[in-house]
């Protein structure tokens, strides 16, 4: 199978981390949707990454739609549970987790623009979704060392692939100092080979 995204994509970190963990074989294909000569809309007409293209020539996105065909290959470990309610609770995580990502998109992007064209508030309405997310976050870490039945799933991933993408982008925030439990959470998952492997560098 085949993988396109770009190197700092966190979306796309989810979906590399989730085959490493399954160790699943697969090529990478670099290609910033944000370059004028991309491929990506091609084969994802909203013109996003990640986009998964199975050997048989059928084509996924976006990120959850992804790990949801991974997870249908049917190969051992399950990071998503078979019970149905359960899986709905590690997707809503998942999704919480990526709502942050979109947040904190929105924020870099409107930080590249020239200052005089920055919208004022977004900084400050999407960086409002951040602090909620990470507060509903951390509330759902009250126990254990994992978000759901103290074993690693797709919310695990997803979740680390957020914090560690504030990490990278949004470092002024400074998320850890009101989140402890997510703070170890995150060096925690950071520690996994399949973290380090993708860690994006700027
Ligand atoms: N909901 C999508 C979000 C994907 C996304 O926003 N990807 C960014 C890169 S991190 C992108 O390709 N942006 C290009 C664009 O918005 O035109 C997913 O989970 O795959």
């Amino acid at each position: 199978m085949k993988l396109t995204a770009s190197p700092t994509s966190p979306f796309a970190r989810k979906i590399r981390i989730l085959l490493a963990e399954k160790r699943i074989a697969f090529d990478l294909v670099e290609d910033s949707p944000w370059e004028s000569d991309s491929g990506v809309p091609e084969i994802n007409p909203l013109g996003k990454v990640p986009v998964l293209e199975t050997d048989e020539g059928e084509v996924f996105f976006d990120s959850p739609v992804i790990a949801g065909y991974i997870e249908a290959l049917d190969l051992p470990p399950h990071f998503i549970p078979g019970d149905a309610m359960a899986a709905v609770r590690v997707r809503q995580t998942e999704a919480l987790a990526d709502g942050i990502l979109d947040a904190a998109l929105l924020i870099r992007l409107e930080s590249l623009r020239p200052t005089s064209a920055q919208m004022q508030d977004t900084a400050a309405r999407q960086g409002a979704k951040i602090e909620r997310g990470l507060q509903a976050l951390e509330a759902r870490l009250q126990t254990g060392h994992w978000f759901h039945e103290d074993k690693l799933s797709l919310a695990d991933i997803a979740v680390g692939c957020a914090l560690e993408y504030l990490d990278f982008r949004l470092p002024e925030l400074g998320w850890r100092d009101l989140h402890p439990r997510l703070a170890d959470f995150a060096a925690r998952i950071g520690r996994r080979p399949s973290f380090v492997a993708t860690r994006p560098h700027s």
